[in-house]
């Protein structure tokens, strides 16, 4: 498939996209979310990928929905554009790779539930978060009104929700929004620094990470245990990667995944 609004590309097991559509500040289309689906499939199915890193083009992360498309739709075709966008960030989740957001600037609205699909955030200190959808007689339709108040309190999420302010990223780390904050032009140094390192530890083991802690997060405590101790048992035995590596560290050697 040609990409009109995603670039990629691919170096050694870490995958950075970035979205590219500058001009609209990336603001997200129908056509953003049928090629993110199309892309993260083919990222998925090549099997190359340990790490992929999300990014926006310009001063922009992503500055929401496109107001100019959803402008003209009605109330059947506003909540498809919902759906259709709440399906891409759910499958964004489901990837077996851990996906981190690097946010270079704007990421609001359905920016800001973008960067909250995936599984960590890193921030430049010149970001800045809102969930300013109350100013345009909206709510957010990304599953923001769910995963905001999960990454940051009730407080916080109603905060932001309800007043629409705009927080940078200092705030936003105090919040437990973002993870990590940087300068700007160290935003992508460390940003890969930090897919390498995840890159370089047992793979399997990172995907049950991703899968486990996320699965369970929608369980109950006992039922998310018991995946825990069912993943953690297929680690074991001859030739798994936990078998792997802990004889590395015994034999005081690095682990060959
Ligand atoms: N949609 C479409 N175009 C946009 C958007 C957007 N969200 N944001 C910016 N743009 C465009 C501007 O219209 C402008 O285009 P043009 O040059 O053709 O006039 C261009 O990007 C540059 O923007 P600005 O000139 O406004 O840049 P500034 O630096 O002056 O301002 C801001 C930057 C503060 C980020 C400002 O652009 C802004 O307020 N943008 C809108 C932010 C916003 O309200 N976002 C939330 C949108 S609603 C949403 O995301 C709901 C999600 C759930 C949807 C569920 C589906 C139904």
């Amino acid at each position: 498939m040609e990409y009109q609004i995603l670039k990629h590309e691919i170096n050694d097991g870490i995958a950075v996209v970035t979205i590219n559509r500058p001009q609209a500040l990336n603001a997200l289309n129908t056509l953003f979310f049928h090629e993110m689906d199309h892309l993260t499939a083919e990222l998925q199915a090549s099997g190359k990928v340990r790490v992929m890193v999300l990014t926006g083009e310009g001063k922009a992360f992503v500055a929401g929905a496109d107001i100019a498309e959803m402008v003209h739709k009605d109330s059947d075709e506003g909540s498809a554009f919902s759906r259709l966008g709440q399906n891409t960030f759910r499958n964004l989740e489901r990837l077996s790779f851990p996906v981190i957001a690097a946010i270079n600037g704007f990421a609001l609205g359905g920016g800001l539930e973008l960067a909250m699909a995936c599984d960590f955030r890193i921030a430049s200190a010149k970001a800045k978060f809102g969930q300013p959808e109350v100013n345009l007689g909206l709510i957010p339709g990304y599953a923001g009104t769910q995963r905001l108040s999960r990454l940051t309190g009730l407080g916080n999420a109603l905060f932001l929700l309800l007043t629409a302010e705009l927080i940078g990223a200092e705030d936003a780390l105090r919040i437990g929004l973002v993870q990590k904050v940087t300068e700007p032009e160290q935003l992508m140094e460390e940003t890969l620094r930090l897919a390498k390192l995840i890159a370089s530890k047992g793979p399997k083991a990172v995907q049950k990470v991703k899968q486990v802690t996320r699965r369970g997060f929608a369980m109950d405590f006992d039922e998310g245990s018991e995946l825990e101790a069912d993943e953690f048992g297929s680690l074991f035995g001859p030739g798994a990667e936990g078998e792997e590596g802990m004889k590395a560290f015994l034999e005081k050697r690095q682990p060959n995944w």
